[in-house]
């Protein structure tokens, strides 16, 4: 399919940087959709429009209610919310997802993918992770999930017909075969899957077949995309989704990671999500360059507004882009208390713990300036870069001390101290990309300290990144960053997010 490029114009991928996994995405007329998976953090399921593809804007969360999304305190961080399917089908958009650990699949609906969705429909009929929604030509909703299985679903009761019904499981003995989506293209009907594990053995697979329930002839190009045992900077590849342009080119969604630093290479934002363009050979697809720089679609290009770098918490209400872990009370959370200032009020946890009072934001650039002003007098608090519970570095201010952890694993130590003189202080957290110079070091330095009365950075610990890394501390999401009340009442005046330049 010439012509769906624009040779002399690039445009960057990750289209969706940051922690971003697991991305689907539907078109409704000029219109792209798209959501993530979004595990322990509220509000879940991050919504994105795009008018070219390339430039993404977040429009809302699907899950803000706590009707909608429950993460109770014993479920494990990378649980809850996993891989969503979006469709849009009979004027209505369908979310399809599973709470791992909280109610299985679920169904929601909207008219407005910005929101409000429905309450969850609870679907105990449909088994497993990753399910998916396709309708036939008599309005059947055939419902597969990764294993990879179909049921045929009631989407008013929720209820399924039968038993679930093995179709495919790609290739012989490759492990976790998952994420499948059913498209009707042309004369078949296609069924794309992920399989290799998430990691570096990851990659897309395709089979197509006369009918939604099968049987399904695999491609023999499979896998039609992977990155494995290459070089490439863009790596683990695959759980991807398909999607046709009002021109009628073809593009894939997908999730792939950039690892840094020597070997065996760390990633620290989480899976992101990537873009390529899909031609179609014999009635197969074939994915296009998928590279840092793609060529830029043959359509006009929608940049959306500039992000802002600063929140001021003027708004009586947060924006979507904050989530929190777990849960985010009101009365522990909330622009109301002190006018102009977040205030956050501890519930005796600190960043080990799953229940934190915390506000934070994806670390999205391999670089980037973090900065607070908080105040705090009443409390302790500071700013984290958070993994999970077991991986996190904070710098944290009480009345009297300004002080840096970190905790990697059961270790937890403290890095840094400084007595602090009194009133409202300036804290920092400077990320740096730390281009692999030997094989052990990368792919990213953090500093933490201070910020003097006359501007400058007063840097109290330097601390290696790697260890807030997927490669070290596993699951399935990305570092967020932010700030977080462990004892008292802790008042925050704004935060900045700066990206950095990086190499
Ligand atoms: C998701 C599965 C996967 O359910 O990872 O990469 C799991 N793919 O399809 C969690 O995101």
């Amino acid at each position: 399919m010439s012509g769906q490029h624009q040779a002399d114009r690039t445009v960057t991928n990750p289209v969706i940087p940051g922690f971003h996994p697991d991305p689907s995405v539907c078109r409704v007329g000029d219109d792209y959709y798209l959501v993530c998976s979004s595990f322990e953090y509220f509000p879940g399921i991050p919504v994105f429009h795009s008018r070219d593809l390339v430039h993404w804007t977040r429009i809302g969360n699907a899950l803000e209610r706590p009707s909608q999304l429950r993460l109770p305190r014993d479920m494990p961080s990378s649980a809850g919310i996993y891989a969503p399917t979006l469709r849009h089908h009979d004027g209505r958009f369908w979310l399809i997802v599973t709470n791992v650990g909280d109610g299985g699949n679920m169904l929601f609906t909207a008219t407005d993918p910005a929101g409000p969705w429905s309450d969850p429909l609870r679907l105990p009929g449909v088994p497993g992770i990753d399910p998916d929604l396709a309708w036939d030509e008599d309005g059947t909703c055939w419902c597969t999930v990764a294993g990879v299985s179909q049921v045929r679903l009631d989407l008013v009761t929720g209820e399924v017909s039968d038993p679930p019904v093995r179709l495919w499981s790609g290739a012989p003995g490759a492990q976790a075969p998952e994420a499948p989506h059913l498209y009707r293209i042309g004369e078949y009907w296609y069924l794309m899957i992920a399989e290799g594990g998430t990691e570096r053995g990851h990659c897309v697979s395709i089979a197509r077949g006369g009918s939604p329930a099968g049987p399904f002839e695999p491609c023999p190009a499979n896998p039609i995309l992977t990155h494995r045992s290459t070089h490439h900077p863009i790596q683990n590849t695959g759980h991807a989704d398909l999607v046709q342009g009002p021109d009628g080119s073809w593009w894939m969604v997908l999730l792939g990671v950039r690892p840094g630093g020597g070997t065996p290479g760390w990633h620290v934002l989480g899976r992101e999500t990537f873009l390529a363009p899909v031609s179609w050979v014999d009635g197969w697809p074939v994915i296009g360059e998928l590279s840092p720089e793609l060529p830029a679609p043959a359509w006009p290009l929608h940049p959306g507004p500039e992000q802002p770098v600063r929140d001021d918490f003027d708004q009586a209400e947060l924006g979507h882009g904050w989530i929190s872990v777990r849960e985010r009370p009101a009365e522990l959370c909330g622009t109301k208390e002190r006018s102009g200032w977040l205030t956050l009020r501890a519930a005796g946890a600190s960043p080990d713990e799953p229940d934190l009072v915390f506000v934070g934001r994806r670390q999205q650039h391999l670089s980037c300036r973090v900065r607070a002003l908080l105040d705090p007098a009443a409390g302790r608090g500071g700013l984290v870069v958070r993994l999970d519970e077991q991986h996190h570095y904070e710098i944290e201010a009480d009345a009297r001390q300004v002080r840096v952890f970190a905790r990697i694993g059961p270790l937890r130590t403290e890095v840094a101290a400084r007595p602090l003189p009194a009133g409202p202080v300036v804290l920092v957290v400077d990320i740096v990309q730390d281009p692999p110079r030997e094989a052990r070091s990368g792919p990213d330095l953090l500093s933490f300290g201070v910020q003097e009365p006359d501007g400058t950075f007063t840097v109290l610990g330097t601390l290696e990144g790697r260890y807030l890394s997927t490669e070290v501390a596993g699951g399935f999401t990305g570092r967020v960053v932010g700030m977080y009340a462990a004892a008292g009442t802790v008042h925050f005046d704004w935060f900045d997010y700066e990206p950095q330049p990086s190499s």
